[in-house]
């Protein structure tokens, strides 16, 4: 009998450590998925696209019924709208499906896209970023950061010469959909625009746990169990 006790200790054991493991295992493959990425190819699910040519020109906060679109001035009160930057025209194609026709900017602003709800991919084109230390960041639902890119530094985000030459498309491919908010903040010396706003379907932002949070969660609860049965034994054998 004290044997079969042994065994099935034993066993509790080894599934907690087992669920462990694929739980750490899940982790590092889904970050391994998360990247950043440039160019209009970094997509893999179906996007839809906003490239500011329905909008009126002089809109100062763009939006649909997926999201709304925002810039404010470094150090602004929060929610106070950076005067001057709108849609408005460009008059001319820079690069295709990046930077043509009407845009939003121009200033040295950071530019904010809430998503209402989450979404996996996130692309967008913005337009002549010339210095080292503009970023662009992917938030969730909570305010985590979940993706960074630096201009100049990473060469997901390159820069070219000052004069309004330049634009590239920059974005991140998360695991999953948890993008809820993008912030693409200017550094000191810039000024930006952006355009071809694109992201996946937007998903209900949920509050239920994801995959890797239940498998810890589960392991967690088999350890716990293992050891207030182990604690009982030991409490039992200490009284005969
Ligand atoms: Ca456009
Ligand atoms: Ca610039």
């Amino acid at each position: 009998m004290v044997t079969v006790i042994n065994i099935v200790k034993k066993s509790l054991a080894c599934l907690a450590l087992i669920g462990i493991f694929i739980a750490l295992l899940f982790s590092k493959l889904t970050s391994a998925y998360a990247v950043p990425f440039n160019g209009t190819g970094g997509f893999s699910l179906p996007t839809t696209i906003i490239d500011f040519e329905s909008f009126a020109q002089g809109t100062a906060q763009p939006s649909n019924t997926d999201l709304s679109i925002s810039a404010e001035f470094p150090g602004a009160p929060a929610g106070s709208q950076a005067s001057g930057v709108v849609v408005r025209s460009q008059g001319f194609t820079q690069f295709p499906n990046i930077f043509e026709g009407q845009y939003y900017g121009f200033a040295a602003a950071n530019y904010f896209i809430q998503f209402n709800g989450t979404v996996q991919e996130f692309g967008m084109g913005v337009f002549d970023p010339n210095f080292t230390g503009n970023v662009l960041v992917a938030y969730d639902i909570l305010g985590n950061e979940l993706e960074r890119v630096t201009s100049d530094v990473d060469p997901e985000f390159p820069t070219g010469s000052p004069g309004g030459n330049f634009s590239t498309f920059v974005g991140f491919s998360r695991a999953t959909a948890d993008i809820n908010r993008i912030e693409l903040l200017v550094s000191g010396n810039d000024v930006l625009g952006i355009d071809t706003v694109t992201y996946s379907p937007l998903q209900a932002a949920s509050s239920v746990p994801e995959p890797t949070t239940g498998i810890v969660f589960l392991s967690s609860l088999i350890g716990f169990q293992y050891v207030r049965r182990r604690n009982r034994a030991a409490i039992k054998s200490s009284r005969l």
